[in-house]
């Protein structure tokens, strides 16, 4: 049990996320905290609904003989949730909750456009203003379309084309996970906050994804490589890292080697997170990849499970929450990809 003395910051952000699994007891683990979106990780994949208070999101993700994982994100304010048409959403007066899903479709890119648009308007309406983090887990995301363009490149049009509809209004592309998942469809969710606390990060050593060549889709991906969150009063600094993969400038590096895709994805992650980086983004300190939780390895090849599950042992803290997917990734190439939260 952990005591708080009267005028000692809280020991968690305001908005804090954690892994649950089939054995664990949520209650203990939120310890009193409400919950602002819960996103299960498991075999079945179902629209969102609302569940006990807060929106649940089902997604396709883990093989019949995996683990199924909760991803719980909680805050220490009152929540209310809430539909509106196929969205469902929680606000907690300072960060807000959404997702949809979108059913398998010949073409997707108009669909996602008319979905992220619904999204964006309610944010908006409700005063959320600013992007922090979000997820996109795509059904054969390498596969053809109905126009044989690749599923992802298709998603990533329709994506693009709401950023720049927006642009006036929402500037900056934030932190994102572009990544497989093993039922048709496309499940998106993301969290927003009030105005004036994000900082949207860019990689030294990678181009920024908006910016990529046209040889990647005729739309480049709509994200950025991380999302700083200010702290609040009494609150620690946040940083969402995106899913990070063997990239160098825009180049796939180290095909068909998961040893070296592993250690170029990590070492990705260090310079994105570490003190110089942030520095030249104009923001006080830095993390090491030992303050990264709520971490998601997808890993595109089960044989390659093993070896990628060894070296993140040895480079996240013991104790971290880290979770491992068996899903493609968004070239057929990338053979690991990773994300997590710095604070
Ligand atoms: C990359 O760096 C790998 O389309 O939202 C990583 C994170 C990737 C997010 C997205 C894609 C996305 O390009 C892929």
């Amino acid at each position: 049990m952990t005591v708080s003395h009267p005028g000692a910051p809280p020991l968690t952000a305001a908005l804090d996320c954690l892994f649950v699994t089939p054995g664990d007891d949520e209650r203990e683990r939120v310890a009193g905290r409400q919950v602002l979106g819960r996103v299960t990780y498991g075999q079945s994949g179902r629209p969102p609904l609302l569940h006990h208070g807060a929106p649940l999101v089902r997604i396709s993700m883990a093989e019949p003989a995996a683990e199924r994982i909760t991803e719980v994100w909680t805050t220490d304010r009152p929540v209310r949730s809430g539909r509106a048409g196929d969205l469902v959403y929680a606000e907690d007066g300072e960060h807000f909750f959404c997702a949809v899903r979108i059913d398998e479709q010949g073409v997707y890119r108009d669909t996602v456009r008319a979905v992220y648009e619904a999204a964006f308007s309610l944010m908006w309406r409700l005063g959320y203003t600013e992007l922090l983090r979000m997820w996109n887990l795509v059904g054969a995301i390498t596969g053809p379309n109905a126009e044989g363009m690749e599923n992802y490149r298709d998603f990533c049009v329709g994506r693009a084309e709401v950023f720049e509809a927006w642009a006036d209004r929402i500037p900056g592309m934030p932190a994102a996970t572009g990544i497989g998942a093993l039922r048709p469809g496309i499940d998106l969710y993301f969290l927003a906050c009030r105005t004036g606390r994000a900082r949207h990060l860019e990689n030294p050593r990678q181009t920024p994804a908006h910016r990529y060549p046209t040889q990647y889709g005729p739309k480049s991906p709509s994200f950025a490589r991380a999302t700083y969150l200010e702290p609040g009063a009494g609150a620690r600094p946040v940083l969402y890292v995106s899913g990070t993969a063997s990239i160098i400038g825009d180049d796939t590096v180290h095909l068909d080697d998961i040893e070296r895709q592993c250690a170029t994805t990590l070492a990705n992650i260090e310079a994105l997170i570490g003190a110089e980086n942030l520095g030249g983004h104009g923001l006080p300190g830095g993390f090491r990849l030992t303050d990264l939780d709520c971490v998601k390895v997808y890993v595109r090849d089960a044989e390659h499970l093993p070896a990628v599950r060894a070296r993140c042992a040895e480079a996240f803290r013991p104790g971290a929450d880290i979770a491992y997917f068996n899903v493609d990734v968004c070239r057929p190439d990338l053979l690991v990809e990773i994300e997590g939260v710095c604070r």
